[in-house]
């Protein structure tokens, strides 16, 4: 599927060093490239139901930020998005609205399309539309199936029967909490509150997800190796991550509502499949909050990107707000947050006006320092901060600065 407009990222004499991001799965920093020269995103897309939000926004500013600085390093790099553009939220939405689900999930992807355009993100490689690639995610549930990683519930409302992953049955290369770390207690209640189904009788584990959806009346379905239906959600991003970037990938990436039971599953239905780990590092961004509550499409508290560029925002006001976060913190937007990231815009600007292409030692000096910081688990307030001091240090300012600033926090001054 088209992704959108690829924004210019200027080349800077120099390069970041490689970035250590810190890994859900072992707790701690990793470099998940470490001996190669390629990098692998895999980032979870939308569910395409409602407008973009600022939580959305941070997070796939925080992987846009990785994959900035992966370049900066000199690696290539090769990353793959999907879109849930078929699943409960969406379709009950359409119901709700009475629009098509369809029609439903092309505009809100198209909004989305819009967005990370004013935003300046870089687009994936592949932009993958879920119900695009239903063949391919029905044939690895047809082989997990085969060889016995999925099992059949009776289910007599549905042409068919349901299909389930057993998470007891051992793989070479995980086992249940292996990326999560979370205790069973923990899993169950996330499961309950994530899409998952524990209380549904006649699976072999409470936590064993769904892999398909058998044809319901009245829901969307398609034919396919493992008879009519539609696809579960983890399998989805295993298929995708796995088809589109080879096994294992750099990171896959994420807010960290998707640590489990999504990214867990994840992982363990990639092992299944291919004897390998999903990914080298898991990486989660933090959730934002708006009046006292996490911001979610389901809650209706939302600040949205389309919102506040209607209300005048400069698109780089917003991004300079967000990238003022650490990534991985869970924090709350205050309205505020914008004034200040304009203000602090406006200095900026003040600033890269006076830049020419002559060399300064101090300004070498800033530029190793934002490389140092978005290596360092992408510590983008760290980065914001060395410029903030560069300003009121009276560093000269020079056009490989501003570039930089452009290459790395996606932010074009002057
Ligand atoms: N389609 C699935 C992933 S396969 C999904 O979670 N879609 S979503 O539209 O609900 O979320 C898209 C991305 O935004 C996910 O990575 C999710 O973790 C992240 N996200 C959702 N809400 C927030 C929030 N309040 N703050 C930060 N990130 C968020
Ligand atoms: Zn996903």
């Amino acid at each position: 599927m088209r992704a959108w407009q690829v924004p210019s990222v200027p080349e800077v004499p120099g390069s970041a060093p490689r970035p250590v991001v810190h890994d859900t799965a072992s707790g701690g920093p990793v470099d998940p490239t470490a001996g190669e020269e390629r990098a692998a995103l895999y980032v979870c897309g939308i569910t395409p139901y409602d407008a973009t939000h600022l939580g959305h926004a941070a997070t796939y500013l925080a992987f846009d930020t990785l994959g900035r600085v992966w370049r900066d390093a000199g690696l290539e790099v090769e990353y793959a998005q999907n879109t849930t553009d078929v699943d409960d939220p969406l379709l009950e939405r359409a119901a709700r609205d009475g629009v098509d689900w369809r029609a439903l999930a092309a505009s809100q992807i198209d909004l989305f399309r819009r967005d990370m355009e004013a935003l300046r993100v870089l687009p994936p490689d592949d932009f993958v539309a879920v119900t695009g690639e239903v063949e391919r995610i029905a044939e690895a549930v047809a082989f997990l199936q085969e060889t016995g990683y999925a099992y059949a519930v009776p289910t007599p409302d549905a042409d068919g029967d349901d299909l389930y992953f057993d998470v007891q049955r051992p793989t070479e290369a995980w086992s249940l909490g292996d990326e999560s770390g979370l205790d069973r207690d923990t899993m169950l209640a996330l499961s309950a509150e994530r899409g998952g189904d524990p209380e549904r009788p006649g699976k072999r584990d409470a936590l064993d997800p769904l892999l398909w959806r058998a044809a319901r009346t009245g829901e969307p379905s398609w034919d396919s190796a493992v008879g009519p239906g539609r696809p579960g959600w983890h399998i989805e991003c295993s298929v995708i991550a796995g088809d589109r970037l080879g096994l294992p990938i750099s990171v896959q990436g994420g807010g960290s509502d998707l640590v489990f039971p999504h990214h867990e599953m994840s992982a363990g239905h990639a092992a299944a499949l291919a004897h390998q780990p999903l990914a080298a590092a898991f990486v989660h961004t933090g959730m934002i909050a708006y009046q006292g509550e996490k911001i979610s499409k389901s809650l209706g508290n939302l600040v949205t990107v389309r919102g506040l560029l209607d209300d005048g925002a400069d698109p780089r006001a917003i991004r300079l707000a967000l990238l003022s976060h650490k990534y991985s913190d869970d924090w709350e937007w205050f309205d505020t947050e914008l004034t200040s990231a304009t203000t602090r815009l406006a200095t900026w600007d003040a600033w890269a006006t006076g830049a020419d292409a002559g060399h300064a030692d101090d300004a070498d000096d800033v530029a190793a320092r934002i490389r140092a910081r978005v290596a360092d688990d992408l510590d983008t307030p760290g980065a914001v901060a060395a410029v903030d001091t560069a300003i009121a240090g009276g560093t000269a300012v020079t056009s490989d600065l501003v570039d930089l600033v452009d290459a790395l926090l996606g932010i074009r001054l002057g």
